[in-house]
């Protein structure tokens, strides 16, 4: 077996490609403005959390609200995309070979429309013109330049998407029957997934929003503008989640001394998601009037089979760290444990993100059943379970992955210190969000409101009973707060220390070593267009009747609201 496993590891990973030096300015320039939009957003979240918790009051110039919306789009969406865009470029450099001339060019003009959007929308709700959260719900108003910037922002995504795809198509041309990397696989399901969703946000904006916030229309159709949201909104989850997935399938087996252990199992867990996250939007408006219960109850069947992938992939990565714990002498049932590299942040981190996400995913069951929805739905709850999916487990492995990544574009070592700030950023981090969201998903089951800056509830006798428990408490929210701000600070500054301050010299990107059944991988996985034909059939069955009686069926338009 160690002679095929030598020739398989050089299948696709030589190991003499590495990240174009020419792609590194534009995947640190990425990386750079979501640290930036990162510890403004962290700050954003502790004054929210102390306001809440009624220890501090907002001076008049600042809103509830606004700082409310400026948290949710600075970390949900700006440190996500563009450190998700800057792993890309680095990713297929070093997978597939260097970039032309012209794809990289593209890829800058579509830096330069993403940021232009993003500073558009950053100074818009920076002056208070669109304090309407990120998840711009009608008939909440904000200036139309706020809709014009994330216009841009899409577009901004679409260039730098196409060109990933071309650069991977290009590899696939030039390698005919070859099985295709992991990376580029899934950095294609990704990128697809992100189009196929994003047409929805651009559609909602283009001819509902704009016209509307403009002053063109007096009306706007708010069920539909929400359900061509939450088309969108629901995939978005995942198109944070599944580079996530992609540093545990493909960087996490290299770092812990061992190989991934199906390469196969792992194509299908992101055909899956390509599949089966777009059509499940309505999970997100299971109280809301004006959809049938057919299709909700149809989407909510989706959304069960959209977990799959993931319990695929907890298999998978398990199985992983079991093969390769055992290869390195662990013995018995759980001793191989041990030999997992524990110290190691661009390990730890990660990790902690995986355990978190177990929790964290049960709720997500517990939000999609819909019955249960009845009782968490809008309050607090929900808000501890994205913080647990996207601010714990997406964010410790993005942290986890910027270990490596940026002493890689800057050309530094991650040394010893830079390890010892990490691991106690994890700790700090997990420890945050064990208290923040725990008592979130405490409020949230007695009735704790989210999307408000204060309930009167609080002025109830019997809700200072429930809402001021040792541990179920809006302080224990704020401690949390405190406590995940420290952890913010500390990330920033490594991000500092590793792009700017840490010794000079040579880190690895991992990448793990072709799993042993790259050979054997059936053929329909790597068909594209089986995919995205399936995609868009199921699209089509989940949202076209309910769309048209959207539409059919209009209530008369809502009046404008701002806060
Ligand atoms: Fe969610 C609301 C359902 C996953 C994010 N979700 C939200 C919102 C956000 C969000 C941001 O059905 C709020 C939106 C808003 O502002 O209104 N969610 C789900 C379901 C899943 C799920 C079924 N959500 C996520 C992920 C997110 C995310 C991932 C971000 C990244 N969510 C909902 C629903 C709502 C909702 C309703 C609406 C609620 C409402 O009423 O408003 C599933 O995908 C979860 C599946 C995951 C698992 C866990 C698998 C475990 C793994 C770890 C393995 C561990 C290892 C370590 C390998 C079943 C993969 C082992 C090693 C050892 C040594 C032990
Ligand atoms: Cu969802």
């Amino acid at each position: 077996m160690g002679q095929s496993n030598e020739a398989l590891q050089n299948l696709h990973d030589d190991y003499t490609l590495q990240v174009d030096p020419k792609i590194k300015p534009l995947s640190m320039i990425h990386v750079s403005i979501a640290f930036v939009a990162f510890i403004v957003g962290v700050f954003g979240g502790l004054l929210q959390g102390l306001a809440r918790g009624g220890m501090i009051e907002l001076p008049s110039w600042l809103g509830y609200y606004q700082i409310l919306t400026l948290h949710g789009v600075l970390l949900a969406l700006v440190f996500t995309t563009y450190i998700i865009f800057g792993f890309f470029f680095a990713g297929m450099s070093r997978t597939h070979g260097a970039f032309s001339d012209r794809l990289r060019k593209l890829g800058w003009a579509g830096f330069i429309v993403l940021t232009l959007g993003t500073v558009i929308c950053a100074f818009m709700i920076l002056t208070n013109q669109a304090s309407v959260l990120y998840t711009f719900y009608t008939p909440l108003q904000a200036h139309w330049l706020f809709y014009a910037g994330l216009v841009l922002f899409v577009v901004g995504t679409w260039l730098e998407g196409t060109a990933l795809l071309a650069h991977f198509f290009k590899w696939k041309k030039a390698n005919p029957g070859k099985p295709t990397p992991l990376f580029g696989y899934m950095t294609t399901a990704t990128i697809l997934l992100w189009f196929i969703a994003s047409i929805g946000v651009a559609v909602s904006v283009l001819f509902l929003i704009l016209p509307w916030a403009m002053g063109i229309t007096d009306e706007i159709n708010v069920v539909l503008s929400r359900t061509l949201f939450w088309y969108f909104g629901h995939p978005l989850v995942y198109f944070w989640l599944m580079p996530a997935y992609m540093v545990w399938y493909i960087s996490i087996p290299k770092i812990i001394g061992g190989r991934l252990f199906s390469g196969s199992l792992a194509k299908l867990a992101f055909a899956l998601f390509l599949l089966f996250s777009i059509p499940v939007g309505f999970h997100h408006q299971l109280m809301e009037a004006g959809i049938s219960e057919f299709w909700k109850y149809l989407q909510t069947v989706l959304t069960f089979i959209v977990v799959v992938p993931s319990l695929l992939t907890a298999f998978s990565i398990f199985a992983t760290f079991e093969q390769t714990g055992r290869a390195k002498g662990g013995k018995g049932l759980l001793s191989w444990i041990k030999k997992l590299p524990w110290g190691d942040a661009r390990f730890f981190a990660p990790f902690m993100g995986m355990i978190i996400f177990i929790p964290a995913g049960a709720g997500g069951l517990i939000n999609a059943s819909f019955q249960l929805n009845a009782v968490v739905h809008n309050t607090l709850w929900v808000v501890g379970h994205f913080h647990l999916t996207v601010g714990t487990t997406v964010l410790l492995t993005f942290f986890g992955m910027a270990y490596w990544l940026i002493p890689v574009l800057t050309g530094r070592k991650f040394d010893r210190h830079a390890n010892r700030c990490g691991i106690v950023q994890t700790w700090l981090w997990a420890t945050g969000m064990f208290l923040m969201s725990g008592a979130m998903h405490l409020l949230g089951l007695l009735g704790a409101p989210r999307r408000t800056a204060y309930t009167t509830y609080i002025d109830h006798p019997q809700a200072l009973q429930w809402f001021e428990g040792i541990f179920t408490s809006h302080v224990t929210v704020a401690i949390g707060g405190v406590i995940l701000t420290a952890a913010g600070v500390l990330m920033f500054y490594n991000f500092i220390y590793l792009g700017f301050l840490a010794p000079k010299g040579q880190t690895e990107f991992p990448v793990t070593p072709d799993p042993l059944d790259t050979p054997s991988t059936p053929r329909f996985l790597e068909s594209w267009k089986l995919w995205i034909g399936i995609a868009i059939a199921l699209i089509l069955f989940a949202y076209t009747i309910p769309i048209i009686h959207m539409i059919i069926d209009a209530p008369p338009g809502s009046p404008v609201f701002n806060y």
